[in-house]
């Protein structure tokens, strides 16, 4: 485990005359500095970043990633290997995963809006794992001269709760003589604003007639697989969860309540879902 990585700033020799400006810089800044300032070094040599900005677009599901850059004197533009970003995660148990490194551009291609107005930009396909949660940090570079300007963007990640849309199944069965088993299919629609991917389990609880639970009160979970003879499911992947039961001419006859949840992979776990069979 670490804390956020602190990027090297590099700063040329020539700079010690302005030292004392720096240390007066710096105190402003502890009282001004926020999410999305660029600092930019007060060198007219360097380049100055400002406006870093990262967003996600949730339609296409692709960060961009944009940053306005002021060239010193004498540079008319920077190759795109000389800017880029350096994205990280540092999740809510504060854990710093380097997700990727982005070039950037301004001439009009891959997501620059605009050639030739400054502003280096790219959009991407998320790094990021379904349901991703934390902070994500953008960390811009521009280097001229084998100097190095950086500025920073801060983005936080919000899991929401997956849901349980609707449930099928018998709500009476008849039970089977002595020797026989009777077979239903149950399903589970289930969603998740982060994706499908991020669902981890759809399983249910069951309530008998006696107001004890089956299972020792663990949830029997369904399968999301495909598997059509083993569990009653359709389609593999598309939210739809399924499993095939099975009752006897022993099950005790009376009401009983099957209550759904879904959990995704941060832990996170939707409304219940009830869902009431009489047996008979
Ligand atoms: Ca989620
Ligand atoms: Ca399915």
């Amino acid at each position: 485990m670490s804390v956020r990585r602190i990027p090297t700033y590099i700063a040329p020799p020539m700079k010690l005359a302005l030292g004392l400006v720096q240390i007066a810089l710096a105190s402003l800044l502890l009282f001004y500095g926020c999410d999305g300032n660029g600092v930019g070094p007060s060198d007219e040599d360097l380049p100055i970043l400002s406006s870093p900005q990262g967003s996600f677009d949730d339609r296409d599901k692709r960060f961009y990633v944009a940053v306005t850059v002021t060239l010193p004197a004498g540079v008319t533009s920077l190759d795109s290997s000389n800017i880029w970003t350096e994205m990280f995660l540092v999740d809510t148990t504060g854990v710093d995963s380097p997700l990727t490194q982005i070039n950037l551009v301004d001439d009009g291609s891959g997501g620059d809006i605009l050639p030739q107005d400054g502003v280096y930009a790219r959009k991407f396909s998320s790094p990021l794992a379904a349901g991703s949660s934390g902070t994500v940090y953008f960390d811009f570079y521009a280097l001229v001269d084998g100097d190095t300007s950086m500025a920073t963007d801060t983005l936080h990640l919000v899991n929401l709760r997956p849901v349980i849309l609707s449930v099928s199944g018998s709500d009476t069965l008849i039970r089977p003589p002595e020797g026989f088993i009777t077979l239903d299919t149950l399903r589970a629609v289930a969603a998740d604003p982060d994706g499908l991917d991020d669902i981890r389990r759809v399983g249910f609880t069951v309530l008998k007639p006696d107001s004890t639970l089956a299972n020792q009160g663990q949830p029997i979970y369904l399968a999301d697989n495909g598997d059509r003879s083993l569990w009653g499911d359709l389609i593999a992947g598309d939210g739809t969860y399924s499993i095939i039961i099975r009752l006897e001419s022993t099950n005790d006859p009376g009401r009983y309540v099957y209550r759904f949840t879904a959990e995704d992979y941060s832990g996170a776990v939707s409304d219940t879902v009830y869902h009431p069979v009489v047996v008979q």
